[in-house]
């Protein structure tokens, strides 16, 4: 058969696929009149957005060119609080039809609802980021998201659904019983968070299952950030291609992006999503090409329409077109927050910087925690790093060098000596969701 654009690996035909590859002058129109009708839908139904917009005596119908954009107001996350629960609905209640929350660190969650349309703009996103990926109708597919609340269950459940995939929706947890069904029920596809798979590995091989002689061929891995070096070891020890899924409750859930089989960064449905990248100090937009915060609008969400959402994950647009064909641009997939940046001994560190020192020292990523304290006024840090059953040795000389291996590392990339310590295998705290990399122990208080 033929290879169409818009046909799925078995020849199903998948016309919303078409939208992936339109000529870029007509996506620019459709964005434009996209926008134009969200800021008039937000002035008309959401008060704080029409308050922000009068405060700088701004008028819908100012927004002429899509560079217009960058007139109007940014939104935060402390909006949402502020607004909680539903003062940023823009659909009466009635017409709303799902809710969900995202805890956050801090407080309330934040509240996020969708109308029967916005649902079909979900689903419709997840699809087309799991076509990219390769998967197909005849996919059988384990969705280990967390189902509830969080948007990544339901979310890519729907995506699923719509491609006509088989769902199972077994959602976080009971990891023994997860490698039991990839087995015994014939899964040739899994969706989940990257740090919960890499948990499964461990499990399977204590379980003697061999995950790479399974049918597993492809993943859809996101919610957290995870590295090139995660991705090789997921792809080597379980023998499938890992595809990198972008997105947040607050524009959508998952599907706000996706990669395709180049792999080679997030395809954004700019169709419905827009990006802008800005510097998050001097809050100016920055060209394609350029680092900062990545800012998205959403251009057709009904119940609760967001305008130029600081999301705090640090991106580039890429300049450069995909191999792939197609013409939505493309990001670098986020590995930070500017907000997940701690300040030790003057230095900016990244948890990002911590997890690439410790798998250039042994070419695998071992199980790690990073502890922040505060003793005698004075920011400390420690890397608690768990031993693997490879790396464990009875003889001491052999872990003490293997520490300084993980010490050296870190220092060279980050130009600081931090503690680390070595603990035993299965000692460290295993999340289901997504990891907690950070455990901040200074706003405990304990140990000013
Ligand atoms: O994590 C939505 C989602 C579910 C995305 C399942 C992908 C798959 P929130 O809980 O609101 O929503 O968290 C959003 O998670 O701002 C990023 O900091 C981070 N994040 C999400 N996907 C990725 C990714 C969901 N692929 C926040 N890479 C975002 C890096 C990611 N970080």
């Amino acid at each position: 058969m033929k290879k169409c654009f818009w046909n799925d690996q078995n020849g199903s035909f998948f016309p919303e696929m078409a939208l992936d590859f339109m000529p870029t002058e007509k996506l620019r129109q459709v964005q434009l009149q996209r926008l134009q009708a969200t800021v008039t839908h937000s002035y008309n139904k959401v008060p704080l957005f029409r308050k922000r917009m009068e405060d700088l005596k701004l008028k819908p119908t100012d927004i002429q060119q899509l560079s217009d954009i960058t007139l109007l107001p940014f939104s935060t996350k402390k909006d949402l609080r502020d607004t909680y629960p539903y003062q940023l609905f823009a659909a009466e209640m009635k017409k709303i039809v799902r809710l969900h929350a995202s805890s956050g660190t801090t407080g309330k969650p934040i509240v996020v609802g969708y109308t029967q349309e916005d649902m079909e703009v979900w689903a419709q996103v997840v699809k087309r980021g799991l076509l990219a990926a390769g998967f197909s109708s005849e996919d059988i597919v384990q969705n280990f998201y967390g189902y509830g609340l969080f948007t990544g269950g339901l979310g890519v459940h729907g995506g699923l659904e719509s491609l006509g995939a088989t769902v199972i929706p077994v959602s976080g947890g009971n990891t023994e019983r997860q490698i039991m069904i990839m087995k015994d029920f014939e899964v040739t596809a899994i969706a989940g968070t990257p740090s919960y798979f890499i948990r499964m590995i461990d499990v399977a091989e204590k379980m003697g299952v061999d995950l790479r002689k399974l049918k597993i061929k492809r993943g859809l891995f996101g919610a957290e950030p995870w590295s090139d070096g995660m991705r090789e070891y997921i792809e080597k020890k379980a023998n499938i291609k890992a595809f990198d899924i972008y997105g947040l409750s607050e524009i959508i859930g998952p599907g706000v992006g996706s990669e395709c089989e180049c792999q080679s960064g997030i395809h954004i449905f700019e169709d419905h999503f827009y990006p802008e990248i800005i510097d998050p100090e001097t809050l100016k937009s920055l060209p394609d090409g350029e680092e900062g915060e990545l800012v998205l609008s959403t251009l057709s969400k009904q119940a609760m329409p967001i305008l130029r959402y600081r999301t705090r994950d640090i991106t580039s647009i890429e300049t450069t077109p995909c191999s792939c064909g197609r013409t939505i641009r493309r990001i670098k997939r986020i590995g930070r927050r500017s907000d997940d940046m701690f300040i030790i001994r003057g230095v900016n560190v990244f948890p990002s910087q911590i997890e690439a020192a410790l798998l250039k020292a042994e070419k695998s990523l071992p199980h790690y925690q990073i502890i922040l304290d505060r003793k005698n006024r004075l920011d400390t840090i420690e890397v608690k790093v768990e031993i693997s059953r490879e790396m464990l040795s009875d003889n001491i000389g052999d872990m003490e060098a293997l520490k300084k291996r993980f010490s050296h590392s870190i220092e060279q990339i980050l130009g600081i000596s931090i503690m680390v310590s070595l603990c035993e295998p299965g000692s460290l705290p295993r999340s289901e969701g997504k990891a907690k990399r950070v455990l901040d122990k200074r706003q405990q208080g304990a140990t000013l």
